[in-house]
């Protein structure tokens, strides 16, 4: 059979020549014959199905590996690759309707599930109580507990300015509360967090006498089953689950890194003369780089968060037994910031405690 020229083979199969060429190099159709002298390219009529076939691949978006890869197999093989591709293609479109409900509401501020969240088989029940103490004359804590986003921050920098600052933290993590994709939580924390520390700089940068204010942050986010952790600083964050409790946090202070070299004891710490300094903290000025975590969450775990108000005042056995005894997480909650009171409450404390529940 005759063989057909470039320009006969792009009318007859709908391709332009350029398109032939691209293909040729890509190795994806390649003519039967070129000529040595002229370096005309010819191609056999039978390669016209193939071409159609590339031409309708791209159309489908599919990658030229891929392509490649059909082209190679017998029809019925070649079905089942095409098949598979737009498998992958539908969960691709699932994960970017998520992705774009998710930063719709994200930015709007509403919640807006577009994507019919079927994962929501657990949820929390939570409580948050915060006190100023008996010794300090500012709450310099600042706390946000909605279905989705839990977070506690611990504000310093003298005279009312850690309050600022602590409440700043929060608002930007706030929009958080929607439904996010849990394969985007820690994106969507480090986000916050960014985001928040940018506020702090701003702030900082239109008030100088602002300077020298931070905050801690500890927060949760939830996904169905999924949590993405964010935690700087010494707020903390405790799990219960299966009747012991875990603190899931490492504080970012001095004397935490003193025991973990082992240059201190854990009874030194409480009467360590810089117990209350900070490694690391969100201020808008040294780009502390946050812990983040994905953990998953069960049915039946209780969490805790706090601030130091708490931890540094009421031994760990009390606040064991409060979580693992009082079953009502606005009891507990209370029933642990009555423990700081009782140890004099010295700082600013905040609790959130929230169980995980299956169901709506
Ligand atoms: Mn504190």
């Amino acid at each position: 059979m005759a063989l057909l020229s470039s320009g006969e083979f792009a009318r007859a199969s709908g391709l332009s020549r350029k398109a032939l060429r691209v293909y040729d190099e890509l190795g994806l159709l390649a003519p039967v014959r070129v000529d040595p002298y002229s370096g005309y390219r010819f191609y056999a009529p039978a390669q016209l199905e193939q071409a159609r076939l590339v031409a309708w691949l791209r159309r489908l978006g599919m990658p030229l590996a891929a392509i490649r890869s059909v082209l190679a197999k017998p029809p019925a093989t070649a079905a089942e690759e095409v098949s598979a591709y737009m498998v992958r293609v539908e969960a691709q479109a699932a994960a970017r309707r998520k992705l774009g409900s998710f930063l719709i509401g994200y930015l709007s501020g509403r919640n807006t599930d577009m994507a019919g969240s079927n994962d929501a088989t657990l949820t929390i029940r939570y409580a948050v109580r915060s006190d100023i103490g008996l010794v300090r004359e500012d709450n310099e804590d600042s706390a946000y507990a909605g279905g989705r986003l839990l977070a506690v921050a611990d504000g310093m920098g003298g005279h009312a300015h850690g309050e600022i600052a602590s409440a700043a933290v929060i608002e930007a993590l706030r929009p958080l509360d929607v439904t996010v994709p849990s394969e985007e939580l820690l994106n969507a924390l480090d986000h916050a967090f960014r985001r928040a520390d940018g506020t702090l700089r701003d702030m900082v940068t239109a008030d100088p006498s602002l300077a020298g204010m931070g905050t801690t942050l500890t927060a949760l986010l939830w996904s169905g089953s999924e949590i993405g952790l964010v935690h700087i600083g010494d707020t903390r964050a405790y799990l219960v689950r299966g009747g012991e409790v875990f603190q899931i946090t490492r504080d970012h202070t001095l004397v935490q890194s003193l025991l973990d070299e082992g240059k201190i004891t854990a009874e030194e710490v409480a009467s360590h003369p810089k117990r209350m300094l900070l490694l690391r903290a969100i201020d808008g000025q040294h780009d502390h780089a946050p812990d983040l975590e994905l953990r998953q969450a069960r049915a039946g775990d209780r969490y805790l968060l706090s601030s130091d108000g708490l931890h540094a005042t009421v031994p760990a056995s009390e606040i064991t037994r409060v979580l693992l005894t009082i079953a009502d997480p606005d009891q507990a909650a209370a029933g642990l910031i009555q423990l700081a009171i009782a140890g004099g409450a010295p700082d600013n404390v905040t609790c959130i405690v929230a169980d995980v529940v299956s169901g709506e």
